[in-house]
């Protein structure tokens, strides 16, 4: 095993993890075209208002912004440290869009029907990001221009690339990775790579 560069690694990275040579870039399918005019990022599901909410990109893209510095860990075990993302958090969505009480979970959705699953009180935890920069600058097309979901504290398949909606339920619902035997919950902390691993109460009854 190579001796982290950083002393602070070792204690940084997650059960399982390390850190490889450069940034890779993973996700399924192809990446979207952007057009400005036609995008919009939909909120949905259990709003309170029991209406949806549209953001234009024109919208969306002056609303109030925060950076995040994060390390990113990918479930086939490679983690990224210290990117630096900028965007609107979900705090601030949560508040132009609020959820019903009785929405306990949100589902992400990106471009072409990918989708992930997160807790209501993962989204609303002040790191989550829908994230414009990495680094410094717009997030590059393959890696989630112009919006994309940034959930620092679980497995990155949870960051959803490309995002497009966001739906509050009432109840839970597996996303794309998740029904294909990924854990419900998805902490790195915990290693909870795997359904299998579920507890009772962690997954969809
Ligand atoms: N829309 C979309 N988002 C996605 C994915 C995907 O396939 N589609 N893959 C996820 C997975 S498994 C990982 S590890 C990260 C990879 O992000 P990166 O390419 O910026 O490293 O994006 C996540 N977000
Ligand atoms: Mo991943």
């Amino acid at each position: 095993m190579d001796r982290p560069e950083d002393p602070l690694e070792e204690t940084r990275l997650p059960p399982g993890q390390y850190v490889p040579r450069g940034h890779p870039v993973i996700h399924y399918g192809r990446v979207p075209t952007f057009r400005p005019e036609t995008w919009e990022l939909q909120v949905m599901g259990a709003t309170a208002s029991g209406e949806p909410y549209r953001f234009s990109w024109q919208r969306f893209s002056g609303l109030p912004r925060t950076t995040v510095v994060a390390d990113f860990h990918c479930v086939t075990k490679f983690s990224i440290m210290g990117y630096e993302w900028c965007g609107v958090s979900a705090a601030t969505l949560l508040e132009l869009a609020p959820p019903a009480p009785q929405a306990r979970h949100v589902m992400l959705w990106g471009e072409y029907g990918y989708s992930a699953n997160v807790r209501m009180s993962d989204f609303a935890r002040d790191r989550t990001l829908l994230a414009v920069e990495l680094d410094g600058r717009p997030i590059s097309p393959e890696r989630g221009h112009p919006v994309r979901a940034v959930v620092p504290h679980l497995y990155a398949w949870k960051s959803v690339k490309w995002l497009r909606a966001v739906e509050y339920m009432v109840e839970d619902r597996r996303g794309f990775w998740e029904e294909r035997g990924y854990h419900n919950v998805a902490d790195p902390w915990r290693e909870q790579r795997y359904s299998y691993q579920e507890e009772p109460g962690e997954g969809p009854p």
